[in-house]
């Protein structure tokens, strides 16, 4: 959508989208819908395998400001781009029509029409704190906040525990990215205050407290500023060696291979790579259920080691990181984090850490040195608890 160094715009993000609205179209909008950016506690690579994630909510967020238009044609401004896009029925009538950031909008309104719904025209303008290309989901956030928008717009009966799939589908089948459905869930599902338990498989959720300002703790989420290197390839090729050594043992998914059952898997399958893939996955999932089992009784603190255990496996097993990763996660934890990881797809992105609370400038200073050490680019801090904003 636009270069992620670009500072964002100043102001309210829900101003800052009436505010558009009216300056573009001339007139003030119907209403204005939001979604958030996520950050994924644990559980990364999981949900394509049928597996457990345990996502919050950030708060950060996209605002829509939207009003229908007639004539089955949709115009989408945001502030993020320079160029406006514009398309109607044709270009909605298959998937890969519509390109660039305009395809998140059109893919949308083609999930929608293709799942039956009658979609009305519409005028939308697009503001956002959800920083593009660091892994926050904010492509989720721009799906969910535009199907928000039209939903309500249509009077289109759509229950929230049914967004997450058809938002999916408008990045699968007509963005293209063969992603899961983790971070449509977590923008959708998440509450305040909770981080969201998602069986992937069955869509159950729970929602788990993670009071962190009682606990006197915060979430250092690391902006690593790392170049996203080949990351959409990388993502679907791990996904495809997944699902290979999934037909291999014979399960459905490698959801379906318990962590007591990992070894006798892993003696079944002849390369080392597809080893390594499946213990990530595997152990994983179990990572993330004990996460949740320390969160319910809970104990924050004690989360720390399954977090960098977590990262370790992304690192060495499912080979996503890349050297401002693992370095942020180094210095957090020399800094005194209790545990720090990649969250988000990987190959770039950012690594969220587990710290007290008046800790957090101590964790970020020690990041920052260690990057200038090797010549990195200077990161970017967001200081977090789990929080959303359903609507502006
Ligand atoms: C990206 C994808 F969009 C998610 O579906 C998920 O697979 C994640 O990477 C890795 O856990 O955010």
């Amino acid at each position: 959508m636009t270069d992620p160094a670009r500072p964002g715009p100043a102001g309210d993000v829900a101003d800052r989208a009436a505010a558009g609205f009216r300056h573009r179209y001339g007139e003030p909008p119907a209403g204005r819908w939001a979604a958030p950016g996520r950050a994924n506690l644990i559980g990364e690579h999981t949900d394509y395998n049928d597996g457990f994630v345990l996502p919050f909510a950030l708060p950060l967020r996209t605002v829509v400001a939207a009003a229908r238009q007639d004539g089955g044609r949709w115009t989408a401004w945001s502030e993020l781009s320079d160029s406006p896009v514009e398309f109607g029925v044709d270009e909605v009538a298959a998937p890969g029509r519509v390109a660039g950031w305009g395809a998140y909008v059109a893919g949308v309104v083609w999930a929608l029409r293709d799942a039956g719904h009658d979609v009305p025209g519409a005028r939308l303008a697009i503001a956002s704190d959800v920083p593009v290309g660091s892994g926050l989901s904010s492509s989720a956030a721009l799906e969910a906040a535009v199907l928000a928008a039209l939903v309500d717009l249509g009077g289109v009966d759509l229950p929230a525990e049914r967004r997450p799939r058809l938002a999916q589908r408008a990045e699968n089948a007509y963005v293209g990215a063969p992603t899961g459905i983790m971070d449509q869930s977590a923008v959708i599902r998440c509450r305040p205050g909770h981080a969201l338990f998602l069986d992937c498989r069955t869509e159950s959720v729970e929602h788990i407290p993670f009071d962190l300002a009682t606990a006197g703790l915060a979430v250092l989420v690391v902006d690593s500023r790392a170049p996203h290197r080949h990351a959409g390839g990388e993502y679907a090729s791990r996904r495809a060696s997944c699902e290979r050594a999934a037909k291999l043992l014979g399960v459905a998914a490698l959801r379906d291979v318990p962590a007591a059952g990992l070894d006798e898997a892993l003696a079944l399958l002849d390369d080392d790579e597809t080893r390594r893939r499946v213990r990530h996955v595997v152990t994983e999932n179990q990572r993330v259920l004990d996460t949740v089992e320390l969160l319910r009784a809970g104990r924050i603190r004690d989360i720390g080691p399954l977090l960098t255990a977590s990262h370790a496996s992304m690192r060495d097993d499912f080979e996503i990181t890349v050297p401002e990763i693992d370095t942020a996660v180094e210095a957090a934890l020399a800094a005194g984090a209790y545990g720090a990881r990649m969250t988000g797809g990987g190959f770039g992105g950012c690594v969220l850490a587990l710290v007290d609370a008046d800790r957090a400038d101590a964790a970020s200073a020690a990041v920052t040195t260690a990057y200038a050490a090797r010549d990195f680019p200077a990161p970017n801090f967001h200081l977090t608890t789990p929080n959303t904003h359903p609507r502006p």
